[in-house]
Order: C-alpha cells, then sequence, then structure tokens
C-alpha cells in the first residue's frame, strides 16, 4: 500500500512537472527589434500582432519591441536571432544578402512596378520558396511585411535625370546590388548600416540615401534633406524572422499562433503604411523639402541604364530564381 502511494506520489509529481513544458502556451517573452522608430507602421504591425497573440494565448505571448536600433543594427539582430540570443526582428532583406545570396533577388532595380506585384510574389509560392532558403540559415520568416518603394533623397541638386546622380555621395545599404546600381548611375555609393544614416547626412560625410517616403518621414531623414526624388527604383520587403533555435523549442499551438497572428500585423502594417505614404510625402514637402518627380522618359532611361545590374548579379542570386521571379511577375501581369 506504502509502495502502491509512493508510486503514484512519483507519477503526480512527475506528470506536475512535466506539465508546464507540455502546455498549449506558455509564458513567453518575445524581443522584437527594428531599425526604425515607433511611429513606423512596424508599430502599428506589431500591436495587431500583439492583439492577435493576446486572443490565441490567453495573455501568454508577449512581444517587447526595441526600436531606432536599439538592439543593434539588421545585420547584428539576424546573426543574434541564428545563434539563438534573440527572438525576433524586423529586418530588411538586402543586408542579409552575405548570408543568403538568392534574397539579393528583391533588391534587383525595378523589379516590381506597384504593391500589388510585391504582394503577390511575397505572399505566394516565390516567397515560400525564399522562407526555405532562411529556414537553413537558421532564420524562420513568419510574413513578409511592407518596406516600401524606395525614394532618393539629397542635401545636394534636384535630380531630374540619371546624369544628376554624377558624383553624388549616397548612402547604400550593405549590398552589392545596391552598391553597383547606384555606381552605374554614376554616384560615389557608400554601404552603410541604418543607424548612422542620420548622423552621416547631418555632418555631411554624405549627400544622399534612398528608402521608402514612410522612412524618410519617421527617421526624420527631412531634417538634413533638401532635395527628394520619387525614383520608385527599388522596392524592399521587410521580413519578420524568428530565431529558429528558440521556435523549435515553443509548441506547436505557440508556433502556428505566432504564423498566424504575424499574419495579421502584416496585414495591419500594409494598410497602415500605404496610407501613411502619401501624409509623409506632405510632410516633407510642408518641412521645406523641394520634391520632383521623374518625367516618363527620363524614368525609362533610367530603368533601361539598370538593366546592366540584372546581368552582373544573376550567376550569384541564381539563375534559376531570377529566372522564376520574372516568370511569377509575367503571370501576374497577365502577360
Ligand atoms: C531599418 C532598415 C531600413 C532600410 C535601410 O532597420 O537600411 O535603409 O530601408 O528600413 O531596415
Amino acid at each position: 500500500m506504502r509502495k502502491l502511494l509512493l508510486t503514484t506520489t512519483a507519477i503526480a509529481f512527475a506528470v506536475g512537472t512535466a506539465a508546464p513544458a507540455m502546455a498549449e502556451f506558455n509564458s513567453r517573452n518575445i524581443r522584437v527589434s527594428n531599425g526604425i522608430n515607433q511611429d513606423h507602421p512596424v508599430g502599428n504591425g506589431i500591436k495587431a500582432m500583439q492583439a492577435c497573440l493576446d486572443d490565441k494565448s490567453g495573455g501568454k505571448l508577449k512581444l517587447t519591441a526595441f526600436w531606432g536600433g536599439a538592439l543593434g543594427g539588421d545585420l547584428q539582430a539576424t546573426q543574434a536571432l541564428r545563434s539563438g540570443v534573440q527572438e525576433a526582428v524586423v529586418t530588411s532583406s538586402s543586408p542579409l544578402v552575405g548570408l543568403i545570396p538568392s534574397l539579393g533577388v528583391f533588391d534587383l532595380p525595378f523589379l516590381f512596378s506597384n504593391a500589388k506585384e510585391a504582394d503577390a510574389v511575397m505572399d505566394g509560392a516565390f516567397g515560400d520558396m525564399m522562407n526555405k532558403k532562411l529556414e537553413e540559415q537558421g532564420l524562420v520568416n513568419l510574413a513578409y511585411w511592407e518596406n516600401g518603394f524606395r525614394n532618393l533623397s539629397n542635401s545636394k541638386r534636384a535630380v531630374n535625370k540619371w546624369e544628376d546622380f554624377s558624383g553624388l555621395k549616397v548612402r547604400v545599404m550593405q549590398n552589392n546590388i545596391f552598391l553597383d546600381t547606384f555606381q552605374n548611375l554614376g554616384a560615389n555609393a557608400t554601404p552603410m548600416a541604418f543607424g548612422e544614416v542620420f548622423s552621416a547626412l547631418e555632418t555631411n560625410a554624405i549627400d544622399a540615401q534612398e528608402n521608402p517616403y514612410v522612412t524618410i518621414d519617421t527617421s526624420k531623414f527631412y531634417e538634413v534633406q533638401k532635395y527628394v526624388t520619387e525614383t520608385n527604383h527599388a522596392y524592399t520587403p521587410f521580413l519578420f524572422l524568428f530565431s529558429k533555435p528558440i521556435f523549435d523549442s515553443y509548441t506547436p499551438e505557440e508556433q502556428a499562433a505566432l504564423r498566424e497572428c504575424a499574419v495579421v500585423g502584416r496585414d495591419e502594417e500594409r494598410k497602415v503604411i500605404r496610407e501613411l505614404n502619401q501624409k509623409s510625402l506632405e510632410k516633407i514637402k510642408a518641412a521645406g523639402l523641394e520634391v520632383n518627380t521623374l518625367s516618363p522618359e527620363e524614368q525609362a532611361r533610367i530603368r533601361e541604364k539598370s538593366m546592366v545590374v540584372y546581368e552582373k548579379h544573376k550567376a550569384e542570386i541564381g539563375a534559376d530564381i531570377v529566372d522564376a521571379v520574372l516568370a511569377d511577375l509575367k503571370k501576374i501581369r497577365g502577360q
């Protein structure tokens, strides 16, 4: 009897201690870092994602966001994910090409002509294929959020044609494709982490940078720039990356909630960023910057001139990858 009791106690104890690890949802503090500021629409996305997680996990899964590069830049944070010391980051894909060269496909100049095309590619089979490559490097991409179409800002002159890029000291992301795109247009391109851009512009170490209107607004680049040109030269996504070693230690329910809620956050972030784009442009103008668009002829000339970048980087990205995205786009465009 005593023996039986002891055994039962032992079993109860074993079950008791094992229970938390087997619970559908455990208390998790998920750190998400960003280079951009809290008033960027990524902030709205994170709020929506948190509301969804609260709902699904009964308040167990908590996101703690760190803004303005407080946990390091895109690349540094991504490495922290791979080694399992940080849970998540919302990063541009571009600085990660050293790790995953095929991600460079998204940096090809003038690849997407509108957000609808970008969404279809990211949210479809092509996006899934890139996610597999990220997983091989220890990164789970929960969803593609929007960074957006990029425009040029500078402190020197209005840029109306590609010859106007000549000699402009332009900060580019740490990415060969951007570097070549701008060098090919005659600019003096310098790779630099995002966190250093504001002060480099402020001290005139560089003349120019390129980012979506919303970033020129929320990162206050308009305070240290005089001209903005709507070049739309590239669309870059944000990846909502999770550390694979940490993700793999979560329960299936936690994993599913994170994937589903990252998509809820994505939809909110995309909605807000697309609304804010125009307002950010107005704010930039109101701050006294001279904003210009390119004539359709100039846009076509710049585009034409930039096509050499596709050939130059095709092998490094993977010819199959470049062909696959172009084939996808043809289908989407109904050609
Ligand atoms: C913020 C960056 C930024 C990107 C850049 O961490 O570096 O210019 O566009 O949004 O990811």
